[in-house]
């Protein structure tokens, strides 16, 4: 196999989160992108959080350990338009297959292929040639081709962090066309699920492009050849055991912990995103309560969802839906000592987060649709092995394709949800044990390091044989 320790890789995402920055952003990605980072050492490249009213600035590199931030400023304009317009009101809502949250507007469209050249230009300022590309995200489709056109011939590979459409959902978006051209710029495609890879195949087979499917994941697009593959994000399994193992031992973990006086937790953490669907998932909790009235005053449940995209109207309107759905909720159930959902709108520090997780009896995950999800895997890694809690998890989250011994359940129906809960909540030690066991097998197999190997590999697969006979 082809060392590429050599090599620098440069990654791209929209936003650089700095670990050692305050705020940094409670995201998939960047907690995905920074892991795989830190191990291997690089550049990540992208936007700085801050907005300008008059051109994008240039880079400006900060060095951290291994790791060189290398982040522009965008005009506020054009940031609207590409990152709240066209990135979110129209791929995300169809990356997710809710078709009804689309927003078009072909202002954002604009402005989503222009900052896509933007990103472009500054990029080419701080490449190298022997420099290997990942792009990461919907938000940055175009960049390989702007990249293209202006003379750059490092391999440039796209890892798709969210779900990948049909063909029959994707050609509702204003745009897919020139989406799917764009994707074919690329050296690699990599997609978190086979059923992703299948529904990106449904769309080149169609005429826009006419891909012909030849051996070992290739593609043959116009204009040259492509590898699409399967390439799921995983989390660094001791790192979190560890991590979670040493939290509980911290005064903020072990107040939360003192305060549910013996009560089972149920916990819940996402972006406060329809995606996540949590006002289903809150519904789900007052059904068990309902049909399981030996849970009420026994269990709790601590929802934490800190804010994103603010200022977009649909997220804000979520957050109050969540608001009123969890008071109902507590007003209707609650006694003088006990209040049956503790609901978080904000984030709170990482290694907190992985003690609550060891705390908590049943890890709740119920999007109703998700590339990924690393909550589900960074909950099964924080357990205890001695007496692991449950993971109750959406099979309409790409995890549950590997998480075969978690408690799956549909997210639409909230009596399976409710009984899935029941069921975590009585299962007996042997068997958790048994399943966290066999989950965490599968979470060491394809971890962090893999997931970023393996797509470097790829890349210098495609190279090897593009180069000229
Ligand atoms: C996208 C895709 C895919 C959350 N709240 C806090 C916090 N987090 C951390 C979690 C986890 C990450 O953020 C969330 O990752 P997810 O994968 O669950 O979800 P998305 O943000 O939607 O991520 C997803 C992912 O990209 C990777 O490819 O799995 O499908 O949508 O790591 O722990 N971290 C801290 N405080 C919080 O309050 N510190």
């Amino acid at each position: 196999m082809t060392d590429a320790s050599d090599q620098r890789l440069v990654i791209v995402s929209n936003r650089v989160a700095r670990p050692k920055k305050k705020g940094a952003a409670a995201g998939g990605l960047a907690v995905g992108v920074l892991a795989a980072l830190q191990e291997h050492g690089g550049v990540w490249f992208g936007w700085n959080g801050k907005l300008t009213d008059g051109e994008a600035t240039d880079p400006e590199v900060i060095t951290e350990e291994n790791i060189d931030y290398a982040t522009i400023a965008l005009n506020e304009v054009d940031y609207e338009q590409y990152y709240n317009g066209y990135s979110n009101r129209v791929l995300w809502p169809v990356c997710h297959y809710m078709l009804d949250f689309i927003q078009y507007d072909a202002a954002d469209f604009e402005g989503y292929r222009r900052v896509n050249a933007v990103f472009a230009r500054k990029l080419m300022s701080i490449l190298r040639p022997d420099d290997i590309i990942w792009v990461h995200d919907y938000h940055l489709i175009p960049l390989a081709s702007e990249l293209r056109a202006a003379g750059v011939t490092n391999p440039i590979g796209f890892f798709l962090h969210v779900p990948f459409p049909s063909y029959e959902a994707f050609r509702a978006v204003p745009g897919h066309e020139y989406l799917l051209r764009a994707m074919c710029a690329y050296d690699v495609l990599g997609f978190h699920t086979a059923g992703d890879l299948a529904a990106f195949e449904t769309c080149v087979r169609e005429p826009i492009i006419g891909a012909d499917f030849l051996d070992d994941h290739v593609i043959r697009v116009p204009g040259g050849q492509l590898i699409a593959d399967v390439f799921p994000i995983g989390i660094d399994v001791a790192q979190i055991t560890d991590l979670a193992a040493a939290a509980t031992g911290t005064e903020e973990v072990k107040k939360m912990f003192r305060s549910l006086e013996g009560r089972d937790l149920i916990i819940g953490v996402d972006r406060l995103d329809y995606s996540k669907a949590l006002k289903q998932r809150l519904l789900s909790y007052e059904r068990l309560l309902e049909r399981y009235p030996d849970t009420r005053s026994h269990v709790t449940m601590m929802q934490i969802a800190p804010p994103t995209r603010t200022g977009v109207r649909t997220y804000d309107e979520i957050r109050s839906q969540l608001e009123r759905t969890s008071g109902r909720i507590n007003g209707r159930f609650a006694e003088s000592d006990w209040v049956p959902i503790r609901y978080l709108n904000k984030g709170i520090s990482r290694d907190q987060l992985m003690g609550f997780f060891r705390h908590a009896k049943v890890g709740l995950v119920t999007p109703v649709r998700d590339g990924m999800n690393l909550v589900a895997k960074e909950y099964v890694a924080a357990q205890d092995p001695a007496d692991p809690g449950m993971l109750v998890l959406s099979s309409l989250a790409g995890a549950a394709r590997e998480l075969k011994s978690a408690v799956i359940v549909n997210p639409y129906d909230r009596d399976d949800v409710a009984d899935g809960i029941a069921t975590a909540l009585a299962m007996p030690l042997e068997e958790r044990k048994q399943r966290h066991a066999d989950m965490i097998d599968v979470l060491r197999r394809n971890d962090i390091t893999r997931w970023r190997t393996r797509f470097v590999e790829a890349l210098l697969r495609k190279r090897e044989f593009s180069k000229p006979a």
